[in-house]
This record gives C-alpha cells, sequence and structure tokens, in this order.
C-alpha cells in the first residue's frame, strides 16, 4: 500500500502539539505526535523539508525498513528532534498497519497482556498541606498511585506545582521564565512532605516523586536514603543521566526504586543504566524514543534486566501519543505503570480518541489502529503560540538543571 500523501499539522488547544499524518493510496490513513515541548516547529521542519519527500511512493507496511532507513539514512543519528520525527512516522504506520488488519495495535504487537494499564496522576500543592489535600482528591477519583509535588518553602517556584489541579504545563508564552533553586531546602522539606502524605492516607496507594533532574548522585543518594521509610514506588530523574554511570553512587546508597528517561531517546541513552541494574523503571516514551518500533527494543532490553517500563505521559506529549502508550502498555510484558497528565478538554476534542480512565487504570477497546484521530477543522481554529520551558539558575545565578 503506497505511501501517497503526508503532511504535518501543528495546533495550540491550551499547548502546541505537531501531528504527522499519512495517507495511503486506498484512502487510509494514520496519524503521528511530534510534539517536543519548547521546539515543536524545529521537529516541524525535519518532518516537511527532510522526511516527508523520501516517504512518497514507499510502502507503508515496511515500518522496521522506513525505520531504519530514517535513522541510518539521516547519518546523524539519534537527537530528540530526528527521533520525534522518526517517532511520528512510525506512530502513523503502525496506525495504517492496525487499520489495514482490521486490529487494534496491541494486537499486532502480540495481544494484551493486562485488562487496562495502571496509571498515575499528579497531586500537587503550592505548599504541604495543599499537596497533601490534593493526594486525597486523586485518592477519591480512583487512582492507584500518585505523584505528589509540592512548592518548597524559601523558594517561589518548585517543578510541578500546577496552577490548576489536573492539568499542569510548564511552558509558557514569551521567552522562558528564569527560576531561582535551591537544593539544600528542597532535599530539607521533601522527605517531610511524604512523611505527612502517608500519616494522611497509609500505605495502601503508590507515591511517586520526581526530582526533575535537580540534584547531584549525592543528594539523590541522600534524599533517596530520607525517602525509604515512605515507601516509594520510585524517585524520578533523581539526577542528570547522561553520565550513566552517575546511578553507581545512588545505588550504593538507597533502594527507593529510581525511574528515568523521559528525555531519553534511543537505547544508548540508557543500555548501562538497564544493564548494571541501575534503574528500576524506564520512562522512556513513544513520541520521544524513536516511535512504538523502538520503544519496544529497549522495553525488550529491559525486560532481560528485569527493568519495567514506566512511560512519560505529559501534557506536552498529545492524545496521539497516548493512544500509542496505551497499546504499547496493553502488550508490553515488562509493564510498571503509565503517566497519565489530563490533557484540557480543548485538547481531548482536537483528538478524539478511544481510551478512557477508569478506577486507575487506562482503558482501550477493539478499534483498528492507535484508536485516535485528529479533528483538522477544529485543530484549525487554535493556531500555533511559541512557547518555552523554563530554565533554572541558582542563588548565585550559576545556570542549573529545571
Ligand atoms: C515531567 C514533565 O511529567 C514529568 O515527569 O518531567 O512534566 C516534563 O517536565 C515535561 O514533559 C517537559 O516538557
Ligand atoms: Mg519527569
Amino acid at each position: 500500500m503506497k505511501i501517497e500523501r503526508a503532511y504535518t499539522i501543528v495546533t495550540c488547544p491550551g499547548r502546541n502539539f505537531v501531528t504527522l499524518k499519512i495517507v495511503t493510496g486506498d484512502g487510509a490513513y494514520g496519524v503521528g505526535d511530534a510534539t517536543l515541548n519548547g521546539r515543536e516547529l524545529a521537529v516541524k521542519a525535519y518532518l516537511d523539508e527532510h522526511v516527508i519527500p523520501c516517504l512518497i511512493g514507499r510502502d507503508s507496511r515496511t515500518i522496521e525498513d522506513i525505520w531504519q532507513y530514517l535513522y541510518r539514512g539521516a547519518y546523524w543519528r539519534r537527537g530528540p528532534v530526528t527521533m520525534a520525527a522518526i517517532a511520528a512516522v512510525d506512530m502513523a504506520l503502525w496506525d495504517i498497519k492496525g487499520k489495514h488488519a482490521g486490529m487494534p495495535v496491541y494486537q499486532l504487537l502480540g495481544g494484551r497482556s493486562r485488562h487496562g494499564v495502571m496509571v498515575y496522576g499528579h497531586a500537587n500543592g503550592r505548599d504541604h498541606g495543599e499537596a497533601v489535600e490534593a493526594v486525597g482528591r486523586y485518592i477519591d477519583m480512583g487512582y492507584k498511585a500518585i505523584r505528589v509535588q509540592s512548592g518548597v518553602p524559601g523558594l517561589d517556584k518548585a517543578y510541578g506545582v500546577a496552577k490548576g489541579d489536573l492539568y499542569y504545563e510548564p511552558a509558557a508564552k514569551g521567552l522562558p521564565d528564569e527560576e531561582i533553586w535551591d537544593t539544600s531546602l528542597y532535599l530539607r522539606h521533601t522527605p517531610e512532605l511524604f512523611r505527612k502524605v502517608r500519616d494522611a492516607y497509609g500505605y495502601d496507594h503508590h507515591l511517586l516523586h520526581d526530582g526533575h533532574h535537580r540534584m547531584t548522585p549525592i543528594e539523590a543518594a541522600r534524599l533517596g536514603k530520607d525517602l525509604e521509610p515512605y515507601r516509594l514506588f520510585w524517585l524520578e530523574d533523581a539526577t542528570p543521566a547522561e553520565n550513566q554511570e552517575a546511578f553507581r553512587l545512588i545505588r550504593q546508597h538507597t533502594t527507593t526504586p529510581l525511574a528515568v528517561g523521559e528525555i531519553f531517546n534511543s537505547i544508548w541513552d540508557c543500555k548501562d543504566l538497564i544493564r548494571e541494574q541501575l534503574i528500576d523503571y524506564i520512562r522512556a516514551a513513544v513520541v520521544h524514543a524513536g516511535g512504538i518500533t523502538h520503544l519496544r527494543r529497549i522495553a525488550d532490553f529491559a525486560s532481560v534486566y528485569q527493568v519495567r517500563t514506566g512511560c512519560h505521559g505529559a501534557t506536552d506529549l498529545s492524545p496521539v501519543c497516548m493512544a500509542a502508550a496505551v497499546n504499547f502498555g496493553l502488550w508490553v510484558p515488562n509493564f510498571g505503570i503509565q503517566e497519565y497528565m489530563r490533557h484540557t478538554p480543548e485538547t481531548d476534542a482536537v483528538f478524539p480518541h478511544n481510551y478512557w480512565f477508569e478506577a486507575g487504570f487506562m482503558m482501550m477497546d477493539e478499534v483498528p489502529g492507535l484508536g485516535v484521530d485528529i479533528d483538522e477543522r477544529l485543530a484549525a481554529k487554535y493556531p500555533y503560540e511559541r512557547a518555552y520551558l523554563p530554565v533554572a539558575r541558582l542563588r548565585d545565578g550559576s545556570m542549573w538543571n529545571w
């Protein structure tokens, strides 16, 4: 089935999304998410100017060959822009293959390994009191697993503290906000937050926390240790992971499970972390790690070391990526958990989809393909608006990790 047409669609129903649509000669089509927060138009240009001309006329069924063609053929391998572009093509081709086969993508991957995909939500507050209350609301909504983030006394801003309750979008219009960060304050107050949550709700729910790349390895080791009494499901992005060996020091000092990988683009970013059992959950996501084809490779490798998946699912990963993630999560044998940061009602309207939240799980029924679409007429109503993620500086002005 030859690829006849392919084009990108940019829309901003609350935040910017880039979507690729591929159409085959028989009129079937597939969609893929290509959204890279704060760098959206770079991936659009990569697709429009460099990838789409190479797709026209190719056999849409040859997903693996097209993946290898775009990866090896680029010569300049890996990287967030390239791998998001390849991911969008890959998702759209799996969508088309499912539609041609008359079955959901999870059936093509090998069928269901579970009835639903356990997800976690984002309880947060400007202070401990608000965050503890928010956890209660997520428990009432049926969540089995809840990420807890809170403001830090003495700091104006901290990662993960949303304006509203259900939606957290860190990217803002205009130029990047500059936030002041102080790890010593954060290390002093965070264990206290989790003591209060456990005191309030006990130990029946999974609790997660995102360190968001802010600590040095020894600081992360200390936090991991201080959090051990509160039995976290995971401590995420405890330290920047460019140097994978950094996790050896953390591992030496704490048994708090470690999760990393939302900014990873390929198996090369995590092979040592997995092979040395330095992490327990790999957070690579379909849209940023080269699509379903490459994420499956990462998950299969991780399964050898009993490392489970914990895919990234923030608001800046579109419902197209979420649909792909649910298909993937229903199949993947070493599934751990799926992040689910809710999208705005406007976003959900632009991207009608076949997944739904039910008692702590993401459910999906038998719809051919990925089970998601894009309403192009509605999408056109929300033009692109440039937006940036914040940056972080230490009190002395030094650049730090946001
Ligand atoms: C975060 C994200 O969800 C998470 O775990 O780390 O909110 C992340 O900050 C954004 O996706 C960045 O675009
Ligand atoms: Mg994170």
